[in-house]
């Protein structure tokens, strides 16, 4: 890709290699990354932003909340019996009318794919972080694009399915340190990289709710952690909810993953999630 295409088609603003993640992280509080999913069926939200302009107004309302970073995505990323992936150009349709949208709203933009042309379209685009839910282990370009734009990479540990017999813990480390491998040999900076234990996926909930327990776990990384507990079914087998009656139960887990070092959380509900973390804060700088 050309640089001349590259800034033609970027706005102001967008793009900035490491630096944008880099500002954010050095506020020195919580990051809320806001959910916008393009998605007709997405377990929570599915259909209620897939037209642009209900998704552009939900981006801006997210950042009037409070939302650090704007995650899109126009895959969803759940397992359900007879789900058919959805195709590179059905992603991009799904995605051309939002994404540059948002990201002339001026928050740094994070494209959820597991496709390395969606990912690149999007940095095109003025995305400025990548959130490969398989963490580099599924398309082998993703890695060559992130170490090439040098750009911020989300890196969460997935499995084919869970196992309920093994240690989750020792098993996501284990993960981090294959992606951190193939990261290394691309050439990605260390510095670009963020680690996420994938709640939810690949995991029963009683090992989604170790993983946020056991977080402390992950911090010998020396990398910055990101918790997306928002709306999951963890939660429902602790208090049997529909995904939107979690709430309550997503701002718990999100409480405590921050107690337990989360430098970011993903979250649906941007002005709640905001507010529990500024009263959580509070009351900690006030000990
Ligand atoms: N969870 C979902 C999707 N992307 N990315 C990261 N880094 N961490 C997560 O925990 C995570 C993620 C699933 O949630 P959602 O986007 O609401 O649903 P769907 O995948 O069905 O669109």
């Amino acid at each position: 890709m050309s640089v001349a295409r590259r800034s033609q088609s970027v706005p102001d603003g967008a793009g900035g290699g490491l630096a944008p993640l880099r500002r954010l992280l050095d506020l020195n509080r919580p990051l809320v990354m806001g959910i916008l999913n393009v998605t007709p069926d997405s377990f929570s939200d599915g259909g209620d932003f897939s037209q642009p302009a209900q998704a552009i107004a939900h981006a801006e309302r997210m950042i009037a909340e409070g939302a650090d970073i704007i995650d899109i995505g126009a895959e969803s990323t759940r397992p359900y019996p007879g789900m058919t992936p959805v195709s590179q150009n059905d992603e991009l349709s799904r995605l051309a009318p939002v994404l540059p949208a948002v990201v002339r709203l001026g928050v740094p933009v994070s494209i959820d794919t597991i496709k390395a042309g969606v990912a690149r379209w999007a940095l095109d685009h003025g995305a400025a972080i990548l959130n490969d839910v398989w963490g580099l282990q599924r398309d082998p370009d993703m890695a060559l694009l992130a170490a090439e734009r040098g750009v911020p990479i989300v890196i969460m540990h997935n499995r084919n399915e869970a196992d309920p017999a093994i240690d989750i813990v020792a098993d996501i480390r284990g993960f981090f340190a294959r992606s951190l491998d193939i990261a290394a040999q691309a050439g990605i900076a260390p510095e670009a990289i963020v680690l996420d234990p994938g709640i939810g996926f690949g995991k029963t909930p009683e090992q989604s709710i170790q993983a946020i327990a056991r977080l402390r776990e992950f911090e010998a990384f020396g990398l910055p952690i990101l918790v997306g507990a928002s709306r999951k079914r963890f939660i429902n087998t602790v208090v049997a909810t529909e995904p939107k009656q979690r709430l309550p139960g997503s701002l718990a887990a999100h409480l405590i993953a921050v107690e337990n070092g989360a430098a970011i959380v993903r979250a649906h509900d941007v002005a709640e999630t905001v507010q529990a973390l500024r009263v959580a804060a509070a009351i900690r700088e006030a000990t």
